[in-house]
């Protein structure tokens, strides 16, 4: 059967563990014909990323810490001589510190917010600009986001300034590299229960029970959910769809309570 992603060459950041949302991406992307990539910061990370890559026969795993110039510098490199190209970067990767998603936002430390702006936000337009000039006949690029960067949602404070930095970066990345045929979209998902998420938010579990209460499709979204419409973004099926922030959310964000 064809698919989709056949062989197009697709570049994940950010997976940590099998729950991650850029796994789920990974795992969609590979059904579809996807030949992939992704990168790990730190041996601890790189211990799982490993057998998850081979899993999906990757052809790339790279070192790659977003907060350090040279490795994302010779991580491209390697990029360009494995596979001289690139289709598609997916960037699924946020940092903020656990003091930050709790209490008042306008605690917030300089520090804290400089950190989780330079990972969360900053990251992308980096990337993009790496991944666009290898992709010299156009391309897609797709970014998570989540609704609290439209909304106060209690706790996510940095995170949710770091969010609308991000999804407006997303709109000055489509205007820059749109000419050159490469599309730059964000997916907005609803609470999904990662490693980040179950390790750095209090009481992350009730959040994903009022989002089923609430959501008009009653039901939490999962990884594939996420991934299915990152797929479609990056696939033909999206050629004329950029600069977009999409809900993957059971539709909780056109809800006025
Ligand atoms: C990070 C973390 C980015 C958790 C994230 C995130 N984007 C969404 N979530 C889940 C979440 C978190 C909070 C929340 C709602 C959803 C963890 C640290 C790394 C960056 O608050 C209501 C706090």
């Amino acid at each position: 059967m064809a698919g989709l992603m056949d062989g197009k060459k697709v570049m994940v950041f950010g997976v940590a563990n099998e729950r991650s949302i850029a796994w789920g991406i990974s795992k969609v992307m590979h059904e579809q014909g996807a030949r992939l990539g992704f990168n790990f910061a730190g041996e601890t990370l790189e211990k799982r990323v490993r057998p998850l890559a081979e899993s999906v026969d990757a052809e790339l795993v790279v070192p790659c810490d977003v907060t350090d110039d040279d490795q994302v510098t010779e991580a491209f490199g390697r990029i360009r001589e494995t596979w001289g190209g690139l289709d598609v970067l997916v960037h699924s990767l946020a940092f903020a510190r656990r003091e930050e998603l709790m209490g008042r936002f306008s605690d917030t430390s300089r520090e804290g917010f400089l950190k989780a702006m330079e990972v969360s936000t900053y990251s992308l337009v980096h990337l993009s600009r790496e991944a666009a000039q290898l992709m010299p006949d156009g391309g897609s690029i797709v970014t998570m986001t989540y609704y609290g960067s439209e909304k106060v949602v209690e706790n996510y404070n940095v995170m949710g300034v770091a969010k609308a930095g991000l999804e407006a970066a997303v709109r000055y990345l489509a205007a820059d590299l749109g000419p050159q045929g490469i599309r730059v979209n964000a997916v907005s998902a609803g609470p999904i229960k990662t490693l980040a998420a179950a390790g750095g938010v209090k009481n992350f579990r009730g959040l994903l029970t009022l989002f089923e209460e609430k959501a008009p499709l009653r039901r939490n979204v999962t990884q594939e959910d996420a991934g299915h419409v990152a797929l479609f973004l990056c696939s033909h099926m999206g050629a004329g769809v950029t600069g977009e922030v999409l809900h993957v959310d059971s539709g909780f964000n056109i809800l006025g309570h």
